[in-house]
């Protein structure tokens, strides 16, 4: 039940009763008592929220959404600690902040709760518990790291990380004040990056398009995540700075500085440049800014510069390949750009058992060997044979994450399209598509892309490559590949002809393979 305003009014009939009453009345109602610890909490008071929380997720323990509730009040809690603190001139000891450590650290268990609950799930996919964890993580990150018994020292930033990333060290200075704590504070980072790669991967596979983006969802506020792309950066780079141990003023220093870093220190500040995950790393292309494109480059300069040659761990050649491909596509002359050939030399050392591959990989193989047509029929067909096994693992994958939830409620995002273009330069990023329908409004906007209108444009046909195919019995099918059928999904269903018929369309790179957009009839 939301706070609609028939309940609302029913609340009102209440009010004039003990709130307990009011709770009989409703038959002890879950959802009656998560509106009120709701509304408890954005009173501040917490005691209460706490209380009335605790009674809805004991009445409901399988709700992720009220298991959400229940998180919410501790990160409230939390916030309204930090937010006391600065106001009343608190000075920030271990000891002074021990109270906000504990709650955050509970808030952040009741939301891992509430992740699991939601996984488990088989018919929806609340995502609020990932979130609200990775940003409760992220203040906590913050706190830790301007306590004054950290933030006095001129290696701050080093003993901090050492703190939060090694089994045994703890500084004498909070070792008894913070003892509850030590064992899930050196947890933390392992925590907040499990939840930020589950965010990214969903993000990878499901987002809102362009056009439903600019509408406002009529949810209550803790019941949506506004720009959650955003806030993935935002987070994944904080993480990056707490925890790679540089100094502020370093990280913001030349590439020769940073070249110098371990891998694990490397890593971390690929994440604080905004590199991390895939998703991370494509999402610069909404941007554009300058910033992102000194971002990737010095992303890149981070790598050797014979990547083919050097040993890398799965995710870091995905990131290094989705920089690549970024990069081409925000600045195509930078000289740290590898050429196709060299990134498909790097992808071989993904697991040559498809199963060990992450959707991440997968989905980076059917782009880097999507054929050329200048190539001959044997080389195109080596291809089609990489690219249709990439995409065999990448539809299991897709069915886990996708669960029993209607495809119309999860879109499935296009990340580029294939462009008009050879080697690199054929991957046409969503967000340079769209932009040739900026100018226009949300419903005229929505009007030309699911219309097909928006394909009409020349900008678009210019840019884009129109491939053939035919359609059988409601199936598309890409004219390529001579031992295999390569069936595409369409995107639009009512778009494909009911007649067996020879067709051209547009092809889609998604995380459940290729799909087709504006299939029109060859005469
Ligand atoms: C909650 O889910 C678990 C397993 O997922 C089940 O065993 C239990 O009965 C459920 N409880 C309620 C109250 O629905
Ligand atoms: C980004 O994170 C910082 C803290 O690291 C926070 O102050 C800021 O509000 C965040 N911005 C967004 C858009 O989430
Ligand atoms: C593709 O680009 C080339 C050169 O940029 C151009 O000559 C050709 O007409 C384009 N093809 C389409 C279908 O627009
Ligand atoms: C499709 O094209 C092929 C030649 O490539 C032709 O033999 C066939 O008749 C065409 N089918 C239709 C339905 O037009
Ligand atoms: C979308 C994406 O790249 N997700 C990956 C982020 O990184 C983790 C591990 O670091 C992978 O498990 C995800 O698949
Ligand atoms: C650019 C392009 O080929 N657009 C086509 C999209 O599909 C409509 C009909 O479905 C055609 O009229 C457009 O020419």
């Amino acid at each position: 039940m939301k706070m609609t305003p028939c309940f609302l009014l029913l609340l009102s009939t209440c009010v004039k009763m003990k709130v307990k009453e009011a709770y009989e009345c409703f038959h002890e109602d879950a959802f009656f008592a998560q509106t009120i610890a709701r509304l408890y909490y954005s009173y501040d008071r917490f005691e209460e929220a706490k209380l009335w929380a605790e009674r809805a997720a004991t009445t409901k323990p399988n709700n992720s959404y009220i298991l959400n509730t229940k998180g919410q009040v501790y990160r409230r809690w939390f916030e309204a600690k930090l937010k006391a603190t600065d106001s009343n001139n608190i000075a920030k000891t271990a000891k002074n902040m021990a109270p906000a450590v504990d709650l955050a650290l509970t808030a952040i268990e009741c939301f891992k709760h509430c992740e699991k609950v939601a996984i488990a799930d088989p018919e929806s996919m609340n995502r609020l518990g990932f979130f609200a964890e990775i940003e409760v993580g992220n203040n906590l990150l913050k706190l830790i790291s301007s306590i004054q018994e950290f933030a006095n020292r001129d290696d701050s930033s080093l003993v901090c990380m050492k703190y939060l990333t090694t089994q045994d060290y703890i500084p004498e200075e909070i070792r008894d004040t913070w003892e509850p704590f030590h064992g899930r504070l050196k947890n933390l980072k392992n925590t907040i990056k499990e939840s930020l790669d589950w965010i990214s991967e969903d993000l990878s596979y499901f987002q809102k398009d362009v056009v439903a983006h600019e509408e406002e969802i009529s949810e209550s506020p803790e019941e949506t995540v506004r720009n959650p792309l955003k806030v993935l950066t935002n987070v994944s780079s904080a993480y990056g700075k707490y925890l790679s141990g540089v100094p502020d003023k370093l990280l913001k220093s030349s590439k020769s500085v940073l070249a110098n870093a371990n891998p694990s220190t490397k890593r971390m500040i690929i994440y604080h440049l905004g590199g991390g995950n895939l998703t991370s790393i494509f999402f610069k292309l909404n941007n554009q800014q300058e910033k992102d494109t000194k971002d990737l480059q010095t992303i890149l300069s981070l790598y050797p510069s014979n990547p083919q040659n050097a040993r890398f761990p799965q995710n870091d050649i995905i990131n290094y390949i989705a920089a690549n491909i970024a990069l081409k596509c925000l600045s195509p002359l930078s000289p740290e750009i590898a050429p196709l050939q060299d990134l498909q030399a790097v992808s071989r050392q993904f697991p040559t058992d498809k199963r060990n591959c992450s959707p991440s990989a997968l989905f980076l193989l059917t782009m880097l060997f999507w054929p050329e047509d200048h190539e001959t029929e044997d080389e195109k067909d080596k291809k089609y044979e990489i690219v249709l096994s990439a995409i065999e693992y990448l539809k299991k994958d897709y069915w886990t994450k996708i669960k029993d939830i209607p495809p119309r409620k999860r879109r499935l995002y296009t990340h580029f399209f294939l462009g008009n273009g050879t080697g690199l330069d054929k991957f046409v990023h969503k967000s340079k598509a769209e932009r040739y329908t900026k100018g226009l409004r949300v419903h005229e906007k929505r009007m030309k892309w699911h219309t097909g209108e928006a394909w009409k444009m020349p900008e678009l046909a210019q840019m884009l490559k129109s491939v053939s195919g035919w359609t059988e019995d409601g199936g598309v099918y890409l004219e390529g590949p001579i031992k295999r059928k390569f069936s595409i999904q369409p995107l639009y269903l009512p778009s494909v002809p009911h007649s067996n018929e020879n067709v051209t369309f547009y092809l889609g790179f998604t995380f459940k393979g290729p799909v087709a957009y504006n299939i029109t009839v060859s005469r």
